[in-house]
């Protein structure tokens, strides 16, 4: 297999198809540049909704909060059940014969989590022990949440970036935790559990050794968790962070393992930082078992990174015309970009 030239790869994740052209990023650019992000922030902003002691956009004022700071989200996508009434006759899915206009109901709760009280420091720019924090709140939040009767996932993200729709440069994330398993991890739940019916293993754990083996793909790993560039990637610079051991759930982790993910994350994002000299925009999220009671011995705790930039800090891939009517498309490979993540600094720019 010729890799410099067009080929598809598979996602064996999600069962979906990439197409990869690596010729095409070669090609001039005339659309599209991207202003870039003033660079330099306040420690702390009055007129920032998420710093403490400010009023949110709803009313209501964050207290002075000194390490991470959770709360319901003012604008929830989700909304827990509302209290059965006896006279109703029950709002189950609904449809008609044909199934062309099914609905159901959907419920849940969505929070927003402050990293800390600094308007200024990003997971690399916050210390080791800042980043634990953060992860040990979304590991806190994973579990109340979790034990709620309504909610089957809970799905932990962040929006890190204006060019990814963030609203606030106040560093921040989110959880949507939901009654049903959204389409992303739904998908995966059930290639993982087909693929451990066929192969007797779990996808990840298998794709983890096969990677290590290999090690060209690998940007960066400590005793606890792996940061890849995966083999099916679509955005030019993705990486998947996956847990060491067969873990399913951040609260699955072990306090070495919180600190093993937390030192991972400051790592790959100094690493991002670096590629163009700028706070690097991504989404990127956890992917966990669903906790509906159904146990899933063939889900392996994961991340991904899913950053829009490609040459540099101004041009990014649009996911665009072939991507929306026909397949994803990358142009750089995979093992390209993990080459050029691999070259990078992990002290983060602002302090080398
Ligand atoms: P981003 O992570 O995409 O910036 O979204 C921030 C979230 O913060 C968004 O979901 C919420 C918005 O609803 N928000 C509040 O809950 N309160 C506010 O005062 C403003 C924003
Ligand atoms: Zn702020």
């Amino acid at each position: 297999m010729d890799f410099d030239r067009p080929h598809r790869r598979y996602n064996p994740l999600t069962g979906e198809w990439v197409l990869v052209s690596p010729h095409r990023a070669r090609r001039p650019w005339l659309g599209q540049v991207e202003k870039r992000a003033g660079e330099v922030l306040p420690g702390y902003d009055p007129t920032c909704y998420l710093c403490p002691g400010n009023e949110r956009a709803g009313g209501v004022r964050n207290p002075p909060y000194t390490g991470t700071f959770a709360f319901d989200n003012d604008f929830s996508a989700l909304l827990p059940p509302e209290p059965v009434d006896p006279a109703s006759t029950g709002d189950s899915a609904s449809g008609d014969a044909g199934g062309l206009f099914r609905t159901e109901p959907e419920v849940g709760v969505c929070r927003v989590i402050c990293f800390s009280p600094r308007h200024d420091l990003t997971l690399p720019e916050l210390s080791q022990a800042g980043v634990e924090a953060v992860v040990r709140t979304w590991t806190e939040q994973t579990l109340s949440l979790s034990q709620l009767d309504f909610i089957h996932y809970v799905q932990v993200f962040e929006n890190k970036g204006a060019m990814m729709g963030c609203s606030n440069p106040h560093p921040h994330s989110q959880i949507w935790a939901s009654g049903h398993v959204p389409v992303e991890p739904d998908k995966e739940r059930r290639m993982t559990a087909d693929y451990l019916a066929s192969h007797g293993a779990c996808l990840l754990c298998d794709l983890l050794e096969a990677e290590q083996r290999k090690g060209e793909r690998v940007v960066a790993a400590n005793s606890h968790f792996t940061a890849l560039v995966p083999f099916w990637a679509t955005w030019p610079f993705e990486i998947m962070l996956v847990a060491n051991r067969h873990a399913g759930s951040l609260t699955d982790l072990n306090p070495a393992e919180v600190s093993g993910l937390a030192d991972i994350l400051r790592r790959v994002t100094a690493r991002y930082d670096n590629l163009f000299e700028m706070s690097f925009p991504y989404s990127m999220g956890f992917h966990q078992t669903p906790c509906d009671g159904q146990g899933y011995p063939g889900w392996h705790l994961h991340a991904h990174f899913y950053p829009p930039l490609l040459r540099s800090a101004t041009v990014r891939k649009f996911m665009v015309g072939y991507e929306m009517l026909g397949m994803p498309q990358r142009d750089i490979t995979p093992e390209t970009a993990a080459e050029r993540l691999r070259g990078l600094s992990e002290v983060h720019y602002k302090q080398g």
